[in-house]
């Protein structure tokens, strides 16, 4: 059961349409500071960004199912779950998931999309590849560096670019998301205010497609062990049938976490397992 209200079909539509749905307060404050606190150690302005699209004003932590548990139970929140499973082909997987903390002073990120299919030589308008989550921390405001997006842009063939003037900026409180289609062009924007921005960015993408973040060495069976098994198959610690695709050393990626599991025990020419 998730909790969006009954209204999982239009927002279905408006991702389709419009390339993205914000479900505001989707969590509450009290963890909204139990995830702040849990980045904290990592976010003490030692890492700034190294281009203009990490940001020079802006940091970034990657790896974040390694390093901030609690960070699971936006990744698996039932909202998104209901929206990403009606979106993408089952076995999908976590392709990225890093905090960016936008300090003042930051310029706007250069438009872009996230579920880049271009070497594989498929180019937009195609069939939908990935689903990006923004997670506001803070109050995304006018002034503070709140996500911008284009409306409609997840359908534009490749060639065409974002433009200033057709961006709109989302404005949520803290404890919402951004739920869009990874064709949507989109940018952090500029922080002209005086506080920092916290967002967290979970991003899915079909089991067809490469991971952004290599999860299973980001993540190591003995850390993805804690997690559930959702978690796990999205890291990658799952195979797909048919053809098995996944198995490690001839068997399921699974017993690297559990030596004891008992998912698919032979395949024709591997050894039983
Ligand atoms: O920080 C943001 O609001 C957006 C960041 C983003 O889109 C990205 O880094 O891929």
């Amino acid at each position: 059961m998730n909790d969006l209200n009954g209204n999982l079909a239009e927002r279905l539509q408006a991702i389709e349409n419009d390339g993205f749905t914000i479900i505001e307060n989707a969590i509450d404050r009290a963890l909204v500071e139990e995830i702040r606190s849990a980045l904290a150690p990592f976010c003490q302005g030692k890492h700034p960004g190294r281009n203009n699209f990490e940001g020079h004003h802006t940091e970034r932590v990657y790896a974040l199912l390694a390093k901030a548990p609690s960070v699971a139970k936006i990744i698996e929140h039932s909202s998104v779950m209901a929206l990403v499973d009606a979106l993408l082909p089952n076995n999908y997987l976590l392709s990225a998931a890093l905090s960016i903390l936008v300090h003042p002073g930051e310029t706007p990120q250069p438009f872009h999309y996230d579920d880049a299919a271009e070497h594989l030589g498929i180019n937009k308008p195609r069939p939908r590849f990935g689903v990006s989550t923004i997670w506001a921390f803070d109050d995304f405001t006018a002034s503070n560096g709140a996500t911008e997006v284009i409306p409609g842009s997840h359908r534009w063939p490749e060639e065409r670019l974002g433009n200033e003037c057709e961006a709109i900026k989302v404005i949520m409180p803290a404890g919402s998301v951004l739920v869009f289609d990874g064709a949507l062009i989109h940018r952090g924007g500029a922080n002209n205010s005086a506080a920092d921005r916290l967002a967290i960015t979970p991003q899915y993408c079909s089991p067809g497609l490469r991971q952004i973040e290599n999860m299973v060495l980001a993540v190591p069976p003995n850390i993805a062990g804690q997690y559930s098994a959702k978690i796990q198959n999205m890291l990658g610690y799952n195979i797909i049938e048919p053809g098995f695709k996944g198995y490690v050393d001839g068997m399921h990626p699974k017993k690297l976490i559990d030596a004891q599991y008992k998912g698919r025990k032979y395949q024709a020419n591997l050894p039983a397992s």
